[in-house]
């Protein structure tokens, strides 16, 4: 069930210079520009960025260690800013003693349930024939984890993904598949496509659009990372997807390692942006396999953004962002382009905090 939101003071903190605002206004300008960098070579890191070791194909001009977070627990992490109003709810499981698992579903359920949020549950963008169809996965301290794709007509596909880890041998449930169990298991067949969103896929298939495509205007997909009191983490993540997707496109959202990934040992990571980028790079896996060989969360982040770069032709066309949460509370994020945030709740109360970008300029 969700609680009720009442998260603490927000206070918002940019990790990025102000004067890159200005440097792009929109998605075309930002396409020339990528158009116009060398991907492989000749990237610098913007702004402020740590000093870690190049891949061997990308050349960051990484200079600066970050600041060393203070450790810390119960915290709870989240993509975006709609990941304020679920961290709250997450809170008030965590900060009642509460497992990382309970806080992780009851967060993700917020902005599920919230036909403003476009991108994720209720109300989100539909695929090119109109249906929207979900995805959900989420993952315990244990390695336990539950996964939906292709999910139609159920309000809180992460809810069905914990049904699919706690009361079946499997992993992962899609399409009618999914839909017959969570029938099964008492989930209710809801109309998910709202008006609004009907309006704006009847305008974009009158304008004939060929593709979809992950822009500024609908990667907002929740990743959401907790560490509870008993020092356990857990992880969910839950999208539409990609806006006006081909039927049947399944994107990183629901797939352990893609789009999420929880190892007690190390950490957790989350990822939003083109899912297409994080699957073939496994960069949820990527980022926490970067953790366990030494590097801290920020710094893993930037490196799993900058092998996409360097090594996936016309990424910068797109976005991804990576957020990830260390065993010992530590929080770091880091993204492709400018734009993407991520929510931070803790004892000390809530924030919101711009991450820094591998390209210049910022999607506003
Ligand atoms: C996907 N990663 O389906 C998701 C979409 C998204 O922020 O927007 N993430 O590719």
């Amino acid at each position: 069930m969700t609680k009720s939101l009442m998260h603490k003071s927000t206070k918002t903190q940019s990790g990025t210079p102000k004067q890159n605002k200005s440097l792009l206004q929109g998605r075309r300008d930002l396409l020339k520009l990528a158009a116009a960098l060398p991907l492989a070579g000749g990237l610098a890191a913007c702004a402020s960025t740590t000093a870690i070791a190049p891949e061997k194909s990308a050349t960051s001009t990484a200079t600066s260690t970050p600041k060393p977070t203070a450790v810390r627990k119960p915290v709870v992490v989240s993509t975006w800013e709609h990941g304020l109003p679920a961290n709250a709810a997450a809170w008030q499981v965590l900060s009642q003693g509460g497992s990382a698992l309970d806080a992780v579903e009851q967060g993700v359920r917020v902005p599920e349930a919230d036909p403003a949020v476009r991108t994720v549950g209720y109300g989100g963008y539909p695929d090119a024939a109109g249906e929207v169809t979900l995805d959900a996965c989420i993952m315990d301290h244990q390695l336990n984890c539950g996964s939906v794709a292709g999910l139609k007509r159920i309000k809180h596909p992460i809810s069905v993904a914990r049904a699919v880890m706690e009361k079946t041998p499997h992993v992962m449930l899609v399409g009618e598949g999914a839909l017959t169990f969570a029938k099964a298991q008492g989930f209710v067949e809801e109309n998910l496509l709202t008006e609004q969103s009907k309006q704006d896929w009847l305008a974009w298939r009158e304008q004939g659009k060929a593709k979809s495509q992950i822009n500024i205007e609908n990667h907002d997909t929740i990743g959401m990372l907790a560490l509870d009191s008993q020092g356990h983490l857990a992880g969910a993540c839950t999208t539409s997807g990609a806006a006006y997707k081909l039927p049947g496109r399944v994107g990183d959202s629901p797939l352990i390692g893609a789009g999420l990934y929880v190892d007690q040992d190390v950490g957790a990571a989350t990822a939003t942006g083109l899912g297409e980028l994080m699957i073939k790079t496994v960069g949820c896996h990527l980022v926490v396999e970067l953790m366990r060989q030494g590097l801290n969360p920020q710094q893993a982040c930037q490196r799993a953004v900058e092998r996409i770069a360097a090594k996936i032709p016309n990424a910068a066309e797109a976005q991804v962002g990576f957020l990830a949460l260390r065993v010992n509370g530590e929080v770091g994020a880091y993204c492709l382009h400018g734009g993407f945030n991520y929510a931070v709740q803790d004892a000390s109360g809530a924030t919101l905090t711009d991450a820094i970008h591998l390209l210049p300029g910022v999607v506003a």
